[in-house]
């Protein structure tokens, strides 16, 4: 925290002292719902940028995927449509396999294992990310994994068959060790899917059920704490290279503030929704041993091809965490 108040008063001193800018607004599209904890803590972060560079950047979020649905935010960013936005990308795996070390199932299955995974994994990402006109600003992690059912499930043989809702390429690939149908639906469009029968089941956090009032049409939670995927703010490399000096400090100072504050919600948020669950009607509670037995069956199967598909770097982030343990 020194290091932030230090940086923030460096900063303001700078911008105090600086001619006058031209103030910009950055559209900073996110895809979650307004009252999901990424979205609050990226308004946070907005109001910290804003006043922190004395109105010289004003970021204004719209979350809900209101400007940019997911999918699309990052390609949004990189050709700089607009300057600023949040992603989970793990949902850009085909891209490049190491998108996708958060959601290795079963390798890091706690706040304090995420934290540290996301330790051995920041630098090589940065420099992919790097590498496509992207600045990697902060990151914060959803709550652990479970599996939502409509119907009863106690192992991986009374999946089958079921029409499941996937948000990258980790949870089709469950789906289809699972023998269950995969469907790619964006958190936002969930409430519908399940409604109208395009999938009866998902894995997801307690949150994105509790924020899309899942209970209206699943009955089942299943604590299985498979991973804890994570949402990154990232800025377009070239606008970020605008930036002056000073407010560019200015914004490491809120990204850094809310890389703590999110993770700090997140555990909040994961009690809080699960109860929630409970309260619109759910069954929650831990999965069956055989159930879980079976999945981390399935989890080896994924790391092996996780680790052929991300290579040397992917070797190096796993080890690098493992050494860390
Ligand atoms: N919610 C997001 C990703 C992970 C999570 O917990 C979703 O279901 O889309």
């Amino acid at each position: 925290m020194k290091h932030i108040t230090k940086l923030l008063v460096g900063a303001a001193t700078a911008a105090a002292l600086a001619a006058p800018a031209m103030a910009e607004k950055w559209d900073m599209p996110m895809a979650y719902s307004a009252s999901n904890f990424h979205s609050a803590t990226g308004a946070e972060f907005a109001q910290c940028v804003t006043t922190g560079t004395g109105g010289d950047i004003e970021i204004v979020t719209h979350p809900s995927g209101s400007l940019f649905p997911g999918a699309q935010i990052k390609r949004a960013i990189q050709t700089g449509q607009v300057p600023i936005g949040e992603r989970l990308l793990s949902g850009h795996q085909n891209e490049n396999a190491l998108f996708g070390f958060d959601s290795v199932p079963f390798l890091a299955t706690s706040f304090d294992d995420a934290d540290k995974l996301w330790k051995a994994a920041k630098e090589p990402l940065t420099s992919v990310l790097a590498d496509q006109n992207l600045t990697l600003l902060y990151s914060v992690p959803w709550p652990p994994q479970g599996l939502y059912f409509k119907n009863e499930v106690n192992s991986v043989a009374d999946m089958k068959g079921i029409k499941f809702r996937s948000y990258n390429n980790a949870t089709s690939r469950l789906a289809e060790l699972t023998g269950m149908l995969p469907v790619t639906i964006e958190a936002a469009e969930i409430s519908q899917a399940f409604a109208t029968g395009v999938a009866d089941s998902m894995v997801s956090s307690g949150s994105t059920g509790y924020d899309r009032k899942v209970w209206e049409s699943l009955n089942y939670f299943y604590e299985v704490d498979a991973w804890l995927p994570r949402n990154y703010i990232m800025v377009n490399s070239d606008v970020w290279n605008g930036v002056s000096e000073a407010n560019q400090n200015v914004i490491r100072a809120c990204a850094e503030l809310a890389e703590y504050a999110g993770n700090w919600r997140s555990k909040e948020y994961t009690g809080f929704t699960l109860q929630g669950l409970r309260d619109g009607g759910m069954t929650v509670g831990p999965a069956s041993e055989q159930m879980v037995g079976e999945l981390k069956e399935i989890g080896v199967t994924m790391t092996n091809e996780w680790l052929e598909a991300a290579g040397a770097d992917g070797k190096a982030i796993v080890d690098n965490f493992m050494s860390m343990k």
